[in-house]
């Protein structure tokens, strides 16, 4: 896949240092403007902070971008005609020159093939309430069964039906962990109530863990770092059930499907819950994004001359699209 990567990923990846790759669908999507823009930037800002370099990842007039330029930044955040890629979207978008933002699925896709190992989210699709009518299971779900990336989130959107989606995570053999937590999180609330098998307490621990995956030289798969969104911080569990049975009979009334549905959902709290969900859906990311660089600095610290990339990026430079193509080994 040829990739346009930005000087400054390429230059960190190459040295290894600890890249933290940021997807775009949740400023293009999932959180209304313009404060979209100012968190986008705020999320690179708390990754630089953390010390790593952050890699903001879409699709930018036919080119698959990782590491986002100002100009492009704005235009993902402000245009409303930028698409929503999954990962089965990326190649019709290559190839009519579209402009996209990218979910979880192609994000991951896309950091995988460059050599990122950790990405940070707000929380992962999964498998919808209303699916023994829809069929609706979110293309995340298999993809991270395909990548060797560990992504941290606040476990899966609440909307979605979480003991199913967890069921399924494990049918594809994606390994879950809590962090600092016994349970699954509930995205805008810090717990689900659904267990977790694992437990992990430092990004040191984290690190390991991929380490190990990467030693078990086995099929790959996503480690999903499931990071609670602090108590304090959590929007108030009555008026989260509330808004929220209202919000999918109202998708249900207006024949929202596809794509739409997440979206149309998310807003509805944010304006239902008078912006309350909003917080703690920013304060998850958030959270989530410190975390990430956190296991960056972690997972590279422990493989002697390289840093997040896992010591098994190779950088080529030149490709036709004038940017450079990585290919990333994963430390496979
Ligand atoms: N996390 C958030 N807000 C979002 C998303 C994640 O806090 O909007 C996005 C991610 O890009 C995820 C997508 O991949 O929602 C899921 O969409 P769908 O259910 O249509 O697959
Ligand atoms: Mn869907």
């Amino acid at each position: 896949m040829s990739t346009h990567v930005s000087e400054e990923v390429r230059e960190a990846l190459h040295e290894g240092r600890p890249v933290v790759a940021l997807e775009s669908t949740l400023v293009a999507h999932g959180l209304p403007r313009p404060r979209n823009l100012a968190v986008a930037r705020e999320l690179e800002e708390l990754v630089r902070a953390g010390g790593a370099v952050p890699a903001t990842i879409a699709v930018v007039d036919g080119t698959a971008r990782v590491g986002l330029d100002e100009a492009a930044l704005i235009r993902i955040a402000e245009d409303p005609t930028v698409r929503k890629l999954g990962h089965r979207d990326l190649a019709p978008a290559l190839a009519t020159g579209a402009t996209g933002a990218t979910t979880v699925s192609a994000t991951a896709w896309l950091a995988d093939a460059t050599g990122v190992r950790v990405f940070a989210t707000g929380g992962l699709g999964g498998v919808h309430r209303a699916w023994t009518e829809t069929q609706d299971e979110s293309a995340d779900l298999r993809l991270l069964a395909q990548v060797g990336t560990a992504v941290v989130c606040a476990g899966v959107k609440s909307i979605l039906d979480v003991p199913a989606t967890l069921q399924r995570l494990e049918t594809l053999g994606v390994t879950v962990v809590g962090y600092g937590t016994e349970h699954f999180p509930g995205f805008y609330l810090s717990s689900s109530g659904e267990p977790v098998d694992w437990t992990l307490r430092t990004p040191e621990e984290v690190a390991a863990v991929m380490r190990a995956q990467d030693r078990l030289e086995g099929p790959r798969a996503a480690l999903v770092v499931a990071n609670p969104v602090p108590e304090a911080e959590q929007l108030d569990p009555a008026l989260h059930d509330r808004v929220l049975a209202d919000g999918l009979a109202a998708a249900k009334e207006k024949g929202i499907t596809g794509q739409a549905v997440t979206p149309f959902l998310l807003e509805y709290l944010t304006v239902h819950t008078e912006g309350a969900s909003l917080e703690a859906n920013l304060a998850a990311i958030r959270g989530n994004v410190r975390l990430a660089a956190r296991i960056a600095r972690a997972y590279g610290a422990g493989i002697p001359g390289a840093g997040g990339a896992g010591g098994g990026t190779e950088i080529r430079e030149g490709t036709h699209d004038g940017g450079a193509e990585a290919r990333g080994t994963g430390g496979r």
